[in-house]
């Protein structure tokens, strides 16, 4: 848990520090956790290269809530990130085969 924390702060970090950020870059992921009640959902994610992130599992705040109806543990997704507030948030989020 602690090291997911720290994944999470250095890469807001690193997109505070002006990383580029042109594309929308959809990322592949997997849930493995959802918690609509926080706007939260923590994914198993691939490398994501718009904010030079290695692939890992992290928790990831939702800007829109309602996205995480109906997703289920261990369902595979695709997801943009952006930058809301300062903290890294999944923006569009949906289902893949
Ligand atoms: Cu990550």
């Amino acid at each position: 848990m602690e090291r997911t924390v720290k994944h999470w702060i250095f890469a807001t970090a690193l997109v505070c520090a002006g990383t580029a950020w042109a594309d929308v870059e959809w990322v592949r992921g997997r849930v493995v956790k959802v918690e609509p009640d926080k706007a939260r959902i923590t994914l198993q994610h691939a490398r994501i290269k718009s904010i030079r992130m290695e692939a890992m599992t992290m928790p990831f705040k939702v800007i829109q809530p309602e996205r995480l109806q109906g997703l289920k543990v261990g369902q595979k997704v695709r997801f943009t990130v952006a930058m809301q507030d300062d903290h890294l948030m999944v923006d569009a989020l949906e289902p893949v085969q």
